[in-house]
């Protein structure tokens, strides 16, 4: 990502799904207005995801994928499937390209999406067995719930009006969300500790202390930032108390006892999961903490892999924390990026990390998962508050879908 891109997670994520030859690729190079993608009348021509950022009119900043035909059949026919899942997992727009005369791969797919509340567009490229066809549009009609979108994108004809039509249905939820949301508002002073250790990298800032600090200067709070050890100097500095004091987790036991008793507390790990997850799912998957033992089975998730570090929160701090509390027999296995494990039911709670490098979709996906197979999910943050006993007393942004 360049120092001006707008982070993955942060676009609008826009995939196309179909059997081979559909024309999905030829499709996204249209959108594209260029012909980025290799096409061709062999079938299987994309084989992995393919990923292209664009700024389309009306939607902002957007992340295309491209992905393998779902009809492949083999070994890596089934490798393959498993990749578009996972960018299935992550679309907030689906487009289905309808293609031959039996449209059950589609219509399955179609109902995977509504049954994710995914916004899904039935499309139809019109050539091949398909021109005209008006039987199988009314079964398309009828499953999606709304009108097939037919143009043909090898002529470019009727992409423009299509993304259009995407940009105007979409423009409810186009409204940006708050990372600190009710949180802070015009004129709020507000605190950020930021200790500048080991974890930071070198000098940048981390991704959620990034978008905090954009956030509050977009509502025109009054930000000042200090390190953990300058902490009481930042106060004494203050003519007033901070409305809202974010602190990094790690440091809410001290933070929170160094704080003025009317500034509200959150940190950025615990901001950045009602931003990307579902906060209340998360506080209470927390509970499960209550009832673990010494023989539980825990799974840490990351949603980026990086190099763990000494101190590291997720495979470090948090397994010292579990450890100390539960012994050295609870089993705690970590996963990281994509390689969410297909299993969940193996284990008593899942713990998951702000996931700043994940859009809120693919988030959502985790939890919805995780719910499906009765393990509780929380996160690094919250767990962190509970255990040092201050989940009660610190504040959350709850974002409404
Ligand atoms: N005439 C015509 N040809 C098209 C159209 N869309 C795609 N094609 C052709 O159909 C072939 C397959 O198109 P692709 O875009 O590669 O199909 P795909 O769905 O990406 O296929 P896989 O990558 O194999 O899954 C190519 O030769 C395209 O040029 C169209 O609207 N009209
Ligand atoms: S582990 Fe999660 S919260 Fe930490 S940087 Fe990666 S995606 Fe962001
Ligand atoms: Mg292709």
């Amino acid at each position: 990502m360049s120092l001006q891109g707008t982070p993955m997670s942060e676009r609008v994520h826009i995939g196309v799904f179909g059997k081979c030859n559909a024309g999905k690729s030829t499709l996204i190079n249209a959108i594209l207005n260029q012909d980025l993608i290799i096409t061709s009348p062999i079938p299987g021509t994309t084989t992995d995801p393919v990923y292209k950022s664009i700024e389309l009119y009306g939607l902002g900043p957007c992340l295309l994928a491209d992905t393998a035909g779902f009809d492949e059949l083999g070994h890596l026919g089934a490798k393959r499937l498993k990749k578009s899942k996972i960018v299935a997992a992550k679309t907030d727009i689906a487009i289905i390209i309808f293609s031959g005369k039996n449209i059950d791969h589609e219509i399955e797919w179609l109902n995977l999406f509504q049954k994710n509340e995914v916004d899904v567009y039935p499309v139809i490229n019109s050539f091949g067995d398909f021109n005209g066809d008006a039987s199988l549009a009314d079964a398309i009609r009828k499953s999606a719930g709304r009108e097939p979108i037919i143009l043909n994108a090898f002529a470019r004809e009727g992409v423009d009006d299509f993304i259009s039509m995407l940009a105007a249905d979409y423009a409810d939820k186009m409204e940006r969300r708050s990372i600190t949301g009710k949180l802070a508002a015009e004129g709020d002073l507000v605190l950020l500790i930021m200790p500048q250790d080991i974890q930071a990298p070198q000098g940048r800032l981390i991704l959620p202390q990034v978008q905090v600090l954009r956030d509050l200067l977009d509502k025109k709070a009054v930000v000042v930032s200090a390190t953990t050890d300058k902490m009481e100097d930042a106060l004494k500095v203050l003519s007033s108390a901070p409305k809202l004091i974010i602190t990094d987790s790690q440091a809410f036991k001290k933070v929170y006892d160094l704080k003025p008793a009317e500034s509200m507390l959150t940190s950025f790990s615990v901001l950045m999961a009602g931003y990307k997850g579902d906060i209340n799912e998360y506080i209470s998957g927390a509970d499960a903490l209550e009832h673990l033992n010494g023989n539980s089975n825990i799974l840490i998730a990351e949603a980026c892999s990086h190099k763990p570090l000494n101190e590291d929160i997720g495979r470090i701090q948090i397994p010292r924390m579990l450890r100390n509390k539960f012994g050295n027999k609870i089993q705690i296995k970590v996963c990281a990026g994509n390689d969410f494990p297909d299993d969940l039911s193996l284990f008593d709670l899942i713990i998951q990390c702000g996931g700043c490098m994940f859009n809120r979709k693919n988030m959502l996906s985790r939890i919805k998962r995780a719910r499906a197979c009765g393990v509780p999910i929380t996160n690094y943050g919250i767990v962190i508050a509970k255990m040092t006993g201050i989940l009660e007393k610190i504040s959350f942004n709850t974002i409404k879908e």
